[in-house]
Protein backbone atom coordinates (compact mmCIF):
# COMPACT_ATOMS: atom_id res chain seq x y z
CA UNK A 1 0.00 0.00 0.00
CA UNK A 2 2.82 2.26 0.75
CA UNK A 3 4.52 1.73 -2.24
CA UNK A 4 1.12 2.75 -4.62
CA UNK A 5 0.75 6.05 -2.73
CA UNK A 6 4.85 6.78 -2.70
CA UNK A 7 4.24 6.15 -6.79
CA UNK A 8 1.45 8.77 -6.63
CA UNK A 9 0.72 10.93 -8.84
CA UNK A 10 1.45 8.21 -11.40
CA UNK A 11 -2.25 7.49 -13.44
CA UNK A 12 -2.07 3.69 -13.10
CA UNK A 13 -1.17 3.76 -9.19
CA UNK A 14 -3.93 6.60 -9.11
CA UNK A 15 -6.76 4.28 -9.98
CA UNK A 16 -5.09 1.38 -7.92
CA UNK A 17 -5.60 3.89 -4.94
CA UNK A 18 -9.04 4.66 -5.59
CA UNK A 19 -9.78 0.67 -5.49
CA UNK A 20 -7.87 0.83 -2.22
CA UNK A 21 -9.36 3.67 -0.29
CA UNK A 22 -12.60 3.90 -2.13
CA UNK A 23 -12.21 7.76 -2.83
CA UNK A 24 -12.73 8.86 -5.66
CA UNK A 25 -10.49 10.19 -8.42
CA UNK A 26 -8.27 12.90 -7.76
CA UNK A 27 -8.39 14.68 -11.24
CA UNK A 28 -10.93 16.76 -13.40
CA UNK A 29 -12.92 14.56 -16.17
CA UNK A 30 -12.85 11.60 -13.33
CA UNK A 31 -15.39 8.92 -12.78
CA UNK A 32 -18.68 8.06 -11.54
CA UNK A 33 -18.62 9.30 -8.59
CA UNK A 34 -17.10 12.57 -9.53
CA UNK A 35 -20.65 13.21 -11.97
CA UNK A 36 -22.87 11.99 -8.94
CA UNK A 37 -21.14 15.03 -6.78
CA UNK A 38 -22.04 17.22 -9.70
CA UNK A 39 -25.53 15.94 -9.60
CA UNK A 40 -26.01 15.89 -6.32
CA UNK A 41 -24.70 19.58 -5.75
CA UNK A 42 -27.09 20.65 -8.74
CA UNK A 43 -29.83 19.55 -6.59
CA UNK A 44 -29.20 21.11 -3.30
CA UNK A 45 -28.50 24.27 -5.34
CA UNK A 46 -32.26 23.93 -6.73
CA UNK A 47 -33.58 23.35 -3.82
CA UNK A 48 -31.51 26.11 -1.94
CA UNK A 49 -32.37 28.76 -4.24
CA UNK A 50 -36.11 27.49 -4.26
CA UNK A 51 -35.98 28.40 -0.35
CA UNK A 52 -34.28 31.57 -1.18
CA UNK A 53 -36.62 32.86 -3.58
CA UNK A 54 -39.67 32.09 -2.01
CA UNK A 55 -38.28 33.51 1.59
CA UNK A 56 -37.19 36.71 -0.13
CA UNK A 57 -40.30 38.92 0.35
CA UNK A 58 -40.86 37.99 3.45
CA UNK A 59 -37.34 39.10 4.73
CA UNK A 60 -38.04 42.19 2.09
CA UNK A 61 -41.16 42.79 4.18
CA UNK A 62 -39.22 43.51 7.43
CA UNK A 63 -37.48 46.27 6.19
CA UNK A 64 -37.28 49.29 8.64
CA UNK A 65 -37.97 52.76 8.36
CA UNK A 66 -35.09 54.73 8.86
CA UNK A 67 -33.83 57.33 11.83
CA UNK A 68 -31.46 59.87 12.04
CA UNK A 69 -29.75 60.98 14.73
CA UNK A 70 -30.92 64.46 15.90
CA UNK A 71 -29.14 67.12 14.86
CA UNK A 72 -27.87 68.22 17.94
CA UNK A 73 -29.69 70.06 21.24
CA UNK A 74 -32.04 66.48 21.77
CA UNK A 75 -31.00 62.95 22.62
CA UNK A 76 -30.98 61.08 19.85
CA UNK A 77 -33.81 57.80 19.87
CA UNK A 78 -31.76 54.77 18.89
CA UNK A 79 -28.38 55.47 19.55
CA UNK A 80 -26.32 53.86 22.43
CA UNK A 81 -26.86 56.32 25.50
CA UNK A 82 -29.60 57.31 23.56
CA UNK A 83 -33.38 58.36 24.79
CA UNK A 84 -34.62 54.60 24.59
CA UNK A 85 -30.96 53.13 25.83
CA UNK A 86 -31.39 55.37 28.97
CA UNK A 87 -35.18 54.79 29.62
CA UNK A 88 -34.91 50.97 28.62
CA UNK A 89 -31.83 49.78 28.11
CA UNK A 90 -31.20 49.42 24.11
CA UNK A 91 -30.77 44.95 24.61
CA UNK A 92 -34.16 45.27 26.14
CA UNK A 93 -35.68 46.37 23.23
CA UNK A 94 -36.53 44.46 19.80
CA UNK A 95 -37.39 46.96 16.70
CA UNK A 96 -40.76 45.86 15.56
CA UNK A 97 -41.29 46.00 11.60
CA UNK A 98 -42.66 48.85 10.09
CA UNK A 99 -45.20 46.50 8.47
CA UNK A 100 -46.28 45.08 10.98
CA UNK A 101 -46.33 48.83 13.13
CA UNK A 102 -49.78 50.40 11.41
CA UNK A 103 -52.71 48.71 12.55
CA UNK A 104 -52.88 47.64 15.61
CA UNK A 105 -55.52 45.35 17.28
CA UNK A 106 -56.44 46.50 21.29
CA UNK A 107 -56.44 43.26 23.73
CA UNK A 108 -59.09 44.78 26.03
CA UNK A 109 -58.20 48.22 27.79
CA UNK A 110 -55.20 49.93 25.82
CA UNK A 111 -52.96 51.91 28.00
CA UNK A 112 -50.64 54.21 26.55
CA UNK A 113 -47.90 56.30 28.88
CA UNK A 114 -46.01 59.45 27.29
CA UNK A 115 -42.40 59.31 28.00
CA UNK A 116 -40.49 62.28 26.24
CA UNK A 117 -41.44 64.58 23.63
CA UNK A 118 -38.65 66.36 21.94
CA UNK A 119 -40.62 68.73 19.88
CA UNK A 120 -40.99 72.51 18.89
CA UNK A 121 -45.15 71.49 18.70
CA UNK A 122 -47.49 70.39 21.36
CA UNK A 123 -48.75 67.22 20.44
CA UNK A 124 -51.91 65.73 20.62
CA UNK A 125 -51.73 61.76 21.19
CA UNK A 126 -54.86 59.57 20.19
CA UNK A 127 -55.86 56.81 18.31
CA UNK A 128 -57.69 56.33 15.45
CA UNK A 129 -60.32 53.40 15.57
CA UNK A 130 -60.36 50.55 12.61
CA UNK A 131 -58.18 49.14 10.25
CA UNK A 132 -58.96 52.43 7.82
CA UNK A 133 -61.28 55.31 7.67
CA UNK A 134 -62.69 56.45 11.34
CA UNK A 135 -61.99 59.48 13.05
CA UNK A 136 -58.88 60.84 15.29
CA UNK A 137 -59.66 60.39 19.22
CA UNK A 138 -57.32 62.24 21.18
CA UNK A 139 -56.09 60.95 24.35
CA UNK A 140 -53.94 62.64 25.62
CA UNK A 141 -52.29 66.71 25.09
CA UNK A 142 -48.29 66.33 25.53
CA UNK A 143 -47.12 70.50 26.26
CA UNK A 144 -44.37 69.80 28.47
CA UNK A 145 -41.05 69.04 26.84
CA UNK A 146 -37.97 66.24 27.91
CA UNK A 147 -38.68 63.60 29.51
CA UNK A 148 -42.07 62.87 31.08
CA UNK A 149 -44.16 60.87 33.51
CA UNK A 150 -47.00 60.56 35.07
CA UNK A 151 -49.40 61.11 31.86
CA UNK A 152 -51.16 58.59 30.76
CA UNK A 153 -54.30 57.75 28.75
CA UNK A 154 -56.68 54.61 28.36
CA UNK A 155 -59.13 53.44 25.35
CA UNK A 156 -61.10 50.01 25.73
CA UNK A 157 -61.54 47.65 22.56
CA UNK A 158 -65.13 49.21 22.67
CA UNK A 159 -63.91 53.10 21.95
CA UNK A 160 -60.74 51.84 18.87
CA UNK A 161 -62.43 48.51 18.13
CA UNK A 162 -60.20 45.78 17.79
CA UNK A 163 -58.65 46.51 15.02
CA UNK A 164 -56.75 50.66 15.39
CA UNK A 165 -54.44 52.91 14.38
CA UNK A 166 -52.26 55.38 16.07
CA UNK A 167 -51.73 58.97 15.95
CA UNK A 168 -51.00 62.51 16.64
CA UNK A 169 -51.66 65.73 15.65
CA UNK A 170 -49.13 68.31 16.30
CA UNK A 171 -49.58 71.97 17.13
CA UNK A 172 -53.29 71.54 17.95
CA UNK A 173 -56.00 70.91 15.87
CA UNK A 174 -57.13 71.52 12.55
CA UNK A 175 -53.58 73.15 11.86
CA UNK A 176 -50.48 72.12 9.91
CA UNK A 177 -49.09 69.77 9.72
CA UNK A 178 -52.37 67.90 10.22
CA UNK A 179 -52.83 64.08 11.68
CA UNK A 180 -50.48 61.67 11.66
CA UNK A 181 -51.26 57.99 11.35
CA UNK A 182 -49.24 54.93 12.27
CA UNK A 183 -50.30 54.03 8.80
CA UNK A 184 -47.92 55.71 6.39
CA UNK A 185 -50.10 55.00 3.28
CA UNK A 186 -52.67 57.49 5.14
CA UNK A 187 -49.92 60.77 5.72
CA UNK A 188 -50.61 63.29 3.49
CA UNK A 189 -46.55 62.68 2.82
CA UNK A 190 -46.65 59.20 2.56
CA UNK A 191 -44.14 59.12 4.99
CA UNK A 192 -43.90 56.36 8.16
CA UNK A 193 -44.03 58.82 11.24
CA UNK A 194 -44.41 56.18 13.77
CA UNK A 195 -41.46 53.64 15.01
CA UNK A 196 -41.95 50.78 17.02
CA UNK A 197 -40.08 48.52 19.97
CA UNK A 198 -41.00 45.70 21.62
CA UNK A 199 -39.50 45.63 24.99
CA UNK A 200 -38.85 41.83 25.40
CA UNK A 201 -36.45 42.28 28.26
CA UNK A 202 -35.30 43.75 31.91
CA UNK A 203 -31.15 43.69 32.29
CA UNK A 204 -30.56 46.81 34.28
CA UNK A 205 -34.28 48.37 34.13
CA UNK A 206 -36.04 46.58 36.11
CA UNK A 207 -39.51 48.32 35.92
CA UNK A 208 -39.36 46.96 32.22
CA UNK A 209 -42.86 45.94 31.34
CA UNK A 210 -41.68 43.20 29.10
CA UNK A 211 -44.73 42.65 26.17
CA UNK A 212 -45.15 46.66 26.02
CA UNK A 213 -44.12 48.50 23.19
CA UNK A 214 -42.20 51.57 22.79
CA UNK A 215 -43.72 54.22 19.62
CA UNK A 216 -41.76 56.97 19.06
CA UNK A 217 -43.54 59.52 16.37
CA UNK A 218 -42.08 62.37 13.88
CA UNK A 219 -44.23 65.04 13.51
CA UNK A 220 -42.89 67.17 10.49
CA UNK A 221 -43.54 66.59 7.12
CA UNK A 222 -41.53 64.78 4.41
CA UNK A 223 -38.64 67.60 3.34
CA UNK A 224 -38.76 69.56 6.45
CA UNK A 225 -38.72 66.47 8.90
CA UNK A 226 -35.12 65.80 10.74
CA UNK A 227 -36.40 62.09 11.14
CA UNK A 228 -35.53 62.16 14.63
CA UNK A 229 -38.67 59.93 15.72
CA UNK A 230 -38.20 61.52 19.50
CA UNK A 231 -40.84 64.01 18.61
CA UNK A 232 -43.59 61.99 20.69
CA UNK A 233 -42.33 59.02 22.76
CA UNK A 234 -44.70 56.39 24.32
CA UNK A 235 -45.08 53.11 26.17
CA UNK A 236 -48.61 51.42 25.06
CA UNK A 237 -49.73 48.72 27.26
CA UNK A 238 -52.67 45.68 26.08
CA UNK A 239 -52.43 46.43 22.40
CA UNK A 240 -50.26 44.54 20.05
CA UNK A 241 -49.03 45.53 16.49
CA UNK A 242 -50.81 43.47 13.60
CA UNK A 243 -49.20 39.82 12.97
CA UNK A 244 -47.00 39.62 9.51
CA UNK A 245 -48.08 36.90 7.57
CA UNK A 246 -46.89 33.93 8.92
CA UNK A 247 -43.64 32.52 7.18
CA UNK A 248 -43.57 29.18 7.98
CA UNK A 249 -45.97 27.81 5.58
CA UNK A 250 -43.77 29.26 2.64
CA UNK A 251 -40.88 27.84 4.79
CA UNK A 252 -42.40 24.60 4.43
CA UNK A 253 -42.78 25.15 1.24
CA UNK A 254 -39.18 25.89 0.35
CA UNK A 255 -38.02 23.22 2.47
CA UNK A 256 -40.28 20.73 0.66
CA UNK A 257 -38.78 21.69 -2.63
CA UNK A 258 -35.25 21.32 -0.71
CA UNK A 259 -36.68 17.31 -0.13
CA UNK A 260 -37.70 16.79 -3.62
CA UNK A 261 -33.86 18.06 -4.70
CA UNK A 262 -32.60 15.39 -2.22
CA UNK A 263 -34.59 12.84 -3.28
CA UNK A 264 -33.47 13.89 -7.33
CA UNK A 265 -30.34 13.58 -6.30
CA UNK A 266 -30.55 9.84 -4.79
CA UNK A 267 -32.30 8.78 -8.10
CA UNK A 268 -29.60 10.35 -9.89
CA UNK A 269 -27.27 7.78 -7.63
CA UNK A 270 -28.87 5.00 -7.80
CA UNK A 271 -29.67 5.52 -11.55
CA1 LIG B 1 -43.77 52.49 11.30
CA1 LIG C 1 -38.48 65.44 14.45
CA1 LIG D 1 -37.31 66.15 17.87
Amino acid sequence: MGAVIATYPSGLHLLQQQKIFGGGPAYPGGGLKVRTKVRRSKWWALGALALITLCFPVLTQAASTVILPNPGGEPSLATPGGLLDSLYGLGNLTRASDSADQVWQNLGTGTATIKGKYAGYTELFGYISGASGGTFVPLMNVTQNGLISGQTGQFTVGQSGFDFRFAIDPNGSNVNPGIWSSVAAENSDGLDHMVTWLITGNSGHGDNVIGDYVIAFEDLPLGQSDLDYNDLVIQVHGVQDAPVPEPSSLLLLGAGLVALGGLGWRRGLHR
